[in-house]
């Protein structure tokens, strides 16, 4: 199992990540904890300078395994399941430049918060029958461009479509697509799941990308979840990719991803 780090590109309202600001400084940082990736959290793709944030991690030996896409969900309300054609179009299309971006950096695609919420008038059933449609149009050009998504179920408090790693995995199920699986967050698990080790090993190959956070969302360590447990359960699984620590920047930035490494790799060693 390797280790990365959420960081975003552009200032965000997303408390939960270590880093923001100084681009350059902070995956200089990151490399120097040790860390063998770092994940982006990037609000509109078409912002970017791709080329200089590709050297960047280059130069300090990095990968990126995944981009988180949520900030256009929170910052421009765009989502799959807006009761409005419009915003669902621009949200697909927004994923669409995301899945460019990952060809090019040979990253995940994460299904957060963009896939919306249950809002009035709309309706579960509806709102699914959005996402899935939606969900397709991606995953048919993820597949193109050789990219996998992940959906990301998220608390109860966050959203209202797809809480718990059950209901994922019926939408894994249902979407019949070998580039679709899912990204397993303990802070969210801690919240929604009987046991998040059990739920681990009910999702095994369908997981494609892991985020680490304490039950307080400090980081790993922080709070009284086992990761000892939660690794051993991945590692059941034979799950090889990332955990990705997605925490509050506390005590401070360079603290948290210190103390959060250190207590992975005790457990990992
Ligand atoms: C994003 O990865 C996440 O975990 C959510 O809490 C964002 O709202
Ligand atoms: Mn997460």
């Amino acid at each position: 199992m390797k280790f990365s780090i959420a960081l975003s590109t552009q200032p965000t309202a997303f408390e939960a990540l270590a880093y923001k600001g100084d681009f350059e400084r902070n995956v200089a940082k990151i490399a120097s904890l040790g860390y063998d990736g770092v994940e982006l959290a990037v609000r509109d793709p078409n912002l970017l300078n791709v080329t200089r944030v590709q050297q960047v991690v280059r130069e300090q030996g990095l990968e990126v395994p995944a981009i988180g896409t949520g900030q256009a969900y929170n910052e421009e309300g765009l989502s799959f399941t807006d009761p409005d054609q419009s915003v669902r179009a621009r949200a697909i299309e927004r994923i669409i430049d995301q899945i460019d971006l990952a060809s090019t950096l040979e990253s995940i695609v994460i299904v957060g918060l963009i896939r919306g919420r249950v809002v009035e008038g709309v309706g579960r059933e509806r709102a699914m029958d959005w996402l899935v449609a939606a969900l397709q149009e991606c995953l048919e050009e993820a597949a193109r461009r050789d990219v996998k998504l992940a959906l990301e179920p998220l608390n109860r408090y966050e959203t209202e479509l797809i809480n718990t790693v059950a209901q994922g995995l019926s939408l894994v199920a249902r979407m019949k697509a070998d580039n679709f699986g899912l990204l397993l967050d303990t802070f969210h698990m801690n919240i929604e799941e009987p046991s998040i080790e059990e739920s681990i090993l009910q999702a095994g190959p369908h997981i494609f990308h892991f985020h680490v956070a304490d039950s307080n969302r400090w980081y790993p360590g922080g709070g009284h979840l086992g990761f000892a447990t939660i690794v051993a359960a991945l590692r059941e699984v034979g799950y090889r990719g990332y955990l990705s620590v997605e925490a509050l920047p506390l005590p401070d930035a360079q603290r948290c991803a210190q103390r959060a490494i250190e207590h992975l790799r005790q457990i990992i060693r």
